[in-house]
């Protein structure tokens, strides 16, 4: 493919990353065991910069197992740090598992059993410093088990003020030390718990504005998540990019009224791929375009690697048509009419602006022909 067309090929000044846990996703689901083997982090730092991949990112365990010695630790990111120099791959991100482990069954920062909390909160910590180790800038906070299936057991009042301590011992800690750190809370309004806390990005917004260093805590909004909750990703990220919150994105695809399927970007949504590109292209966004997707569990070891330079091409195929967007004479004629109307000073007539016709029917369909490579 790349053959084809060089134009589309990916390199590091891309800024594309991958978590460990997407390329390494085995096809595991609630009625199959896994389809592929286990995939080594050397490897996988080995062949995403060979694909042309900025950097890798990681959960904890991903790399360090849970329960690993501190010599067992200290040989595994050794070796670690030596492909990522070896393959110039970067570490901009991590990120912590506090949903694996049945101790996290009934949520981690808001569990409602103070151990548990602090079990969780200290997990995290560990896991910045890693980050910091790798040389990561930001910290995902994605808070899979934080929810219920039984509210008669927790007033959600009581989970916001754990979540809000546990998060402000985390700001501390990175303040403590100096990291040049900040966290990015992801948002998801299910699954793996029936409802989860916080569940959109901008619930995230709110509850941030409310912890003790609101600045060094923004959100990492996932694609599929705001489609599960039925929302728009672009107007999401939007808002986010607009209050300067935009710490972190998880590019993906979902299809509407599903579980959370973690699709190859783009491959479902186009239209609503393109203006997410746009969004992040144009709006000034100075993060990785980092790819949270996994690849269908029809795939062997090889179509894993097709997954991954699918998400990166046709970021770069999206990128293109916003600059054709750009471009585009008849598209920017009609925005530019409307702006020339936007600024209208004469005397407001109500009738003859009800009558306006704002031509989005044109617009759109010209949108769809650029879309379709038909401009
Ligand atoms: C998990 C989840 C993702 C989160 C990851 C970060 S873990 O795979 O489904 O959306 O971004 O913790
Ligand atoms: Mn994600
Ligand atoms: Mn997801």
């Amino acid at each position: 493919m790349a053959s084809q067309s060089d134009k589309f090929q990916p390199t590091k000044a891309d800024h594309f990353t991958f978590g460990l846990w997407t390329v390494g996703n085995q096809g595991r689901d609630p009625f199959g065991d896994a389809v592929r083997a286990p995939l080594s982090p050397l490897v996988t730092v080995e062949q995403l910069s060979k694909l042309g991949a900025y950097g890798v990112t990681l959960h904890d365990n991903d790399l360090i197992p849970l329960g690993a010695s501190d010599s067992e630790r200290e040989k595994i990111l050794r070796d670690f740090k030596k492909a990522l120099s070896d393959y110039d791959l970067r570490v901009p991100m991590v990120t912590v598992n506090l949903f694996y482990h049945p101790v996290f069954k009934d949520g981690a920062f808001t569990s409602s059993m103070a151990p548990i909390r602090r079990y969780a909160i200290d997990k995290a910590k560990k896991a910045i410093d890693l980050g910091q180790e790798l040389g990561a800038e930001t910290f995902v906070l994605w808070g899979g088990r934080e929810g219920s299936e039984v509210d008669a057991a927790r007033d959600p009042r009581d989970a916001m003020k754990h979540y809000r301590q546990g998060v402000n011992e985390l700001t501390e800690h990175i303040l403590k030390n100096r990291y040049p750190m900040r966290i990015a809370m992801e948002a998801k309004p299910n699954e793996p718990r029936s409802d989860i806390y916080l569940a959109t990005t901008g619930a995230m917004l709110a509850f941030i504005a409310t912890l003790d260093h609101p600045e060094m805590v923004g959100v990492n909004p996932e694609i599929a998540h705001e489609k599960m909750a039925g929302l728009n990703p672009y107007h999401s990220i939007g808002q986010a990019l607009e209050a300067g919150k935009l710490f972190h994105i998880d590019l993906n695809d979902q299809k509407p009224g599903r579980y959370d399927q973690d699709l190859r970007f783009a491959s479902d949504d186009l239209k609503g791929s393109f203006y997410v590109v746009k969004m992040l292209e144009d709006g000034g966004y100075q993060g990785p375009r980092h790819f949270d997707a996994h690849p269908y569990r029809s795939e062997n070891a090889e179509g894993v690697w097709d997954f991954a330079r699918g998400c990166m091409r046709t970021y770069l195929v999206l990128k293109d048509k916003v600059h054709k967007f750009a471009q585009d004479a008849e598209i920017q004629g009609i925005l530019s009419e409307l702006k020339t109307w936007s600024e209208r000073e004469d005397a407001f007539d109500r009738d003859a602006w009800g009558a306006v016709g704002y031509q989005y029917e044109k617009l759109d369909q010209l949108v769809v022909e650029l879309l379709l490579g038909a401009r």
